[in-house]
């Protein structure tokens, strides 16, 4: 039943029970609607109480439902709450957890609002491209005020108890039975007679509130629509009758819900929760409890690693083999911490408490009673594999063995391990501390156990998870070779850095490839390719020498002043004509006759080198569903979400324009550009990557695939 009711006293409650979050679906609308028409005929009833089941109020209005038509009959959220504000007896809503977008809006149409302790309030509709669409741009300033209001709905940040309570939003915290002091609360309300209702409250313009909201809005075009229709419809608020704004706010959200930003948006917030699901992990599965981690190497990425996994709460040992390593890496730990407490991240306090959770020490005995081990010293198989081998020794039987490699296979680290089933890849972006991409990477030998205990991870550290199957770059860094490969080739054609980042940056994402190389350092991928060569692994696709060439000249980038571009003291970057000399005698030397290369030709070059790589990840079942290569381009190379992914993007594009660009540029560029098989089946029906659900693209499914496919 979508809606409990229960007569107290002459209170009606009517309690939301639609799990996990009481999402506001049809279902649940059409029976409030009843319960309404119910309470209102029925002369025993003086007021009614909202409150919801399941540990939360809502979170709010049923994001499946929207673009679809509701079932005859089913009223809009809008509808129900009208129905609310003109009633005849008052509201009174118990707010305990949870109450987000609809939810707060339901809220604000009611008399008052009581909160328990742990209630906590958003309107987070921004994050879906959206804005509040059932009042909260009306109602929530003339609570709070504006400068509150454009706060709490362009940050869509929840707001805790005590901070709503000041704000005005919640009329008192009850520590006790919150539903009886709810049922009071309307009794009392009752008595009193007319109805207390925000919407006959006057707003106050605040003018300077608006101007300052909107010059921190980015452009329309990229990715700040929704930002922009917010401050439009809240300052409606304080120009329009309050049915006028309402009526405005209306007609902006439902522009919003049609634009591709929120289209993009919401198949984000669905896909990163579809990519903590695996096949073959099925909800129950047992996990190692993880509160102890042990972190080898102290290094940039075993410090951010410490650091993210304090910052969730556990115990940290890290363990690196010098004395000298280890000072540096505590000392690296401290400054960044000492600048996140000046940036008000942290307080000094809680920068306390993290510190005074991590324990530093030489020797790998430290591992001998974590739950948890993560590998990440230098990027050698040899001397991972010598890690491993030693732990094998030390651990407990039920820890989990995790290696922080980026490109190494997890099979050849795991190769000739008894514990080849506990080991798993536990892949951070950098910086590990703020990164929230965690790539989760398993083996062919890797337990359900091994990767169920590392989504549990992944949400206990606040990391957004993807698993992958090990190969040559896993999920994100096997994407993204052929991009970056393309780069080069634009470079070597004709375009010049600049260029290619000035397109890429207006295509939404914030750094340019070339600014991201001389970030992460240029060495990085020499000394890839360079491992490769030795290994004879030479690359299918030639890779370009310039960045060797910028390596041999000490320009590895912003650590070294200079790179592509060289840095001033602020870091600014600076064309040099010096890359642009090198850069022009190289293709001289590849005997490339350098021509014009138009914007469209950089853009569409570098995402579809991205999108058929993609693709093929998808074939060969490294990757499990397209959203997933979606979320790992989001939150791991900061893709514009606001584009929803690069597969999402492709389907935006249209799959048959993407086959036949693809072959354009094969007839062109070489046969490393012909569609991937499974751009040609789905283009071939005019199907998308949205179409496929967990191993649907599977050339060959497997087994597990199968399975998967069956449950
Ligand atoms: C809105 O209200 C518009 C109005 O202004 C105007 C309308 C006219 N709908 O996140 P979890 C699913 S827009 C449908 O893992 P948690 C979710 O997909 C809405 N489904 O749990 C998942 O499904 P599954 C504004 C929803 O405990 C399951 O519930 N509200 C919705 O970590 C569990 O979710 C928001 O933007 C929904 N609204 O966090 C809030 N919410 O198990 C969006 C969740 O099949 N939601 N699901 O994968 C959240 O922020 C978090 O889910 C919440 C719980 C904090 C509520």
């Amino acid at each position: 039943m979508p809606v409990h009711r229960s007569l107290r006293d002459g209170v009606l409650v009517l309690e939301l029970d639609n799990p996990p979050v009481n999402a506001m679906s049809p279902d649940v609308l059409s029976a409030l609607l009843a319960a309404i028409d119910e309470g209102e005929a029925d002369t025993t009833v003086c007021a009614f109480v909202l409150a919801g089941r399941n540990g939360i109020f809502t979170g709010g209005a049923d994001i499946r439902w929207f673009g679809k038509a509701p079932p005859p009959g089913t009223p809009l959220l809008p509808e129900v709450i009208a129905r609310i504000e003109a009633s005849p007896k008052p509201w009174v809503v118990a707010l305990d957890g949870t109450a987000f977008g609809g939810g707060l809006e339901i809220s604000l149409a009611c008399d008052r609002r009581l909160g328990s302790p742990r209630a906590r309030v958003a309107l987070p509709e921004i994050n879906l491209g959206l804005l509040p669409g059932a009042g909260g741009t009306q109602r929530l300033p003339r609570a709070t005020g504006c400068a509150a209001a454009l706060r709490i709905i362009l940050s869509g940040a929840p707001v805790k108890a005590p901070e709503a309570l000041e704000l005005g939003i919640l009329d008192g915290i009850e520590n006790g039975d919150l539903l009886a002091a709810a049922c009071a609360l309307a009794k009392s309300t009752a008595s009193n007679g007319a109805r207390t209702l925000l919407s006959a409250q006057p707003v106050d313009p605040e003018p300077a509130a608006f101007a300052a909201a909107r010059a921190q809005l980015a452009p329309a075009e990229r990715g700040g629509l929704a930002g922009h229709r917010c401050v439009d419809a809240i300052e409606a608020s304080t120009r329009l009758p309050f049915e006028a704004g309402l009526q405005r706010e209306r007609e902006l959200f439902i522009e919003l819900l049609g634009s591709e930003q929120s289209k993009s948006r919401i198949h984000v917030f669905f896909s990163e929760r579809e990519a903590a699901k695996v096949p073959e992990v099925p909800a129950g599965t047992p996990v190692t409890p993880v509160r102890t981690v042990c972190v080898i190497g102290a290094g940039t990425m075993g410090t951010g690693i410490a650091m993210a996994l304090a910052n969730g709460g556990l115990t940290v040992r890290v363990v690196e083999t010098q004395d000298e390593a280890l000072s540096r890496g505590r000392a690296l730990i401290e400054k960044n911490y000492a600048a996140s407490a000046r940036k008000g991240r942290f307080s000094e306090a809680g920068v306390a408490e993290r510190l005074g959770r991590m324990s530093f020490g030489t020797s790998l005995d430290a591992a001998a009673e974590a739950d948890l081990v993560i590998e990440a010293v230098f990027e050698e198989l040899d001397i991972k594999r010598d890690v491993f081998a030693q732990l094998e020794r030390i651990c407990r039987p039920d820890a989990i063995l995790a290696s922080n490699t980026s490109t190494l296979d997890i099979d050849a680290i795991a190769q000739g391990s008894s514990r080849a089933a506990d080991i798993i890849g536990l892949h951070f972006f950098s910086p590990a501390n703020v990164m929230r991409l965690l790539e989760i990477v398993r083996g062919s030998a890797t337990s359900a156990r091994a990767i169920a205990t590392s989504l549990a991870l992944a949400k206990t550290i606040g990391k957004v998870a993807v698993v992958a199957r090990t190969c040559d770059g896993f999920i994100a860094n096997r994407m993204l070779a052929p991009y970056g490969r393309e780069t080069m080739s634009l470079v070597e054609e004709g375009a010049l850095p600049q260029d290619v980042d000035r397109v890429m940056e207006r295509f939404g994402f914030p750094m340019g490839p070339f600014r991201m190389y001389d970030l992460a350092g240029l060495d990085v991928g020499w000394r890839i390719r360079k491992r490769r060569l030795a290994e004879g692994k030479l690359a299918a696709v030639r890779d370009s020498e310039i960045g060797d060439r910028l390596c041999e000249l000490g320009r590895f980038g912003q650590k070294t002043g200079a790179g592509v571009y060289r840095y001033d003291e602020n870091r600014t970057p600076q064309p040099d004509p010096e890359v642009e000399a090198l850069i022009f005698a190289e293709s001289a030397r590849l005997g490339i006759a350098r021509r014009a290369i138009s914007d469209d030709e950089i853009l569409t070059r570098c995402m579809l080198a991205v999108v058929n790589e993609g693709a093929k990840a998808l074939e060969d079942g490294t990757a499990i569903r397209p959203g997933d290569i979606d979320i790992a381009w989001i939150y791991g190379f900061a893709f514009p979400a606001y584009r929803g992914g690069p597969m999402h993007y492709a389907d935006f594009l249209g799959l048959s324009k993407v086959r036949d660009e693809l072959t354009r540029l094969s007839e062109r560029h070489g046969a490393h550009w012909r569609p991937a098989e499974l751009i040609e089946r789905l283009a071939g029906r005019n199907g998308k990557f949205a179409d496929l659900g967990a191993y649907e693209a599977l050339a060959e499914p497997t087994g597990a695939a199968m399975a998967g496919r069956e449950r």
